[in-house]
């Protein structure tokens, strides 16, 4: 497939998510059946996503790996059917052997959330398939990821760690219009690290590369909206919060934000570009 810049590239992208995952941490199971997950997709699309992040390991803290032949048989069959009804896709993969088929069953953006860290050939593959390419911010996988949550300056460290990562994608081949930066709220981050990060993204738009930012439903938002007993709120009553924080990333500049309430997200996108207009 041949990739279309203009498309893609758009600023005030939503990107919906779609886990085909019996595990995810807000929306397990609910779309692991190819007709469930094509219907949702095709959702995400008419009410506004941009592209449908289609991803086939679960991330959640704690989780286990699965392998790739399985990855591949979750995600690939979802993201032929999304491109031939015309709905653009990413693959939330951190393999490459996942990455080329899912661009090759028609994928137009490959979203690493290890930016390149977990598989050695993810670089050099992604340098021959050509596509935009998000790098997230990482320090290892889910199973052991919160003890690696320490830092002195989470967003001075966050940018010198993205900014070795993108080195090695531009030294791997990766052309530099193709990255998008992603500060990786939740991974190796404790709320207090997610807090600083939405509060001060503009220093990781700062690095001049288009930035996607995911809070959507994660457990920070959750923990402030706990109930009076300390009970954190359910992942799916944080959609409001998760709006505020997309809001708060587009106006610092971020290219686009990554969600599950695709509409909620693009109404208020509309009434936020309204307000950069003239009355
Ligand atoms: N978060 C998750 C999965 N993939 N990809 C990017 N680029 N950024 C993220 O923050 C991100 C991601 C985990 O959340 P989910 O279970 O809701 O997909």
């Amino acid at each position: 497939m041949i990739w279309s810049p203009p498309v893609v590239m758009a600023p005030q992208m939503v990107v919906g998510i779609l886990n085909v995952t019996p595990d995810s941490f807000s929306d397990g199971g609910r779309y692991d059946s190819l007709g469930a997950a094509i219907t949702h997709g095709c959702q995400l699309h008419d009410e506004g996503a941009g592209l449908v992040d289609v991803g086939g390991e679960s991330t959640r803290p704690g989780a286990q790996r699965i392998d790739a032949a399985t990855e591949i048989h979750r995600v690939v069959p979802v993201i032929r059917a999304l491109t031939e009804a015309g709905v653009p896709t990413s693959v939330d993969t951190t393999r490459a052997t996942v990455a080329a088929a899912a661009v090759e069953a028609g994928a137009a953006v490959v979203n690493d959330v290890s930016g390149g860290l977990a598989d050695p050939e993810m670089l050099p593959v992604v340098a021959s398939l050509g596509c935009p390419y998000v790098i997230m911010h990482w320090r290892g996988h889910s199973a052991g990821m919160q003890a690696l949550a320490v830092y002195d300056d989470v967003v001075q460290m966050v940018r010198d760690e993205l900014s070795q990562q993108v080195d090695a994608a531009l030294a791997a081949g990766i052309a530099r219009e193709v990255i998008i930066l992603d500060p990786g709220l939740g991974f190796a981050k404790t709320a207090a690290h997610n807090w600083a990060l939405t509060k001060h993204l503009d220093r990781i738009v700062d690095l001049g590369f288009p930035v996607l930012f995911g809070a959507s439903r994660k457990s920070y938002l959750g923990a402030l909206l706990a109930d009076d007993q300390g009970r954190p709120r359910p992942a799916d009553q944080r959609a409001a919060a998760t709006v505020a924080t997309s809001l708060i990333a587009i106006a610092a500049g971020a290219w686009g934000v990554r969600v599950h309430d695709v509409q909620d997200t693009v109404d208020a996108l509309a009434v936020w570009r309204r307000t950069q207009e003239e009355p």
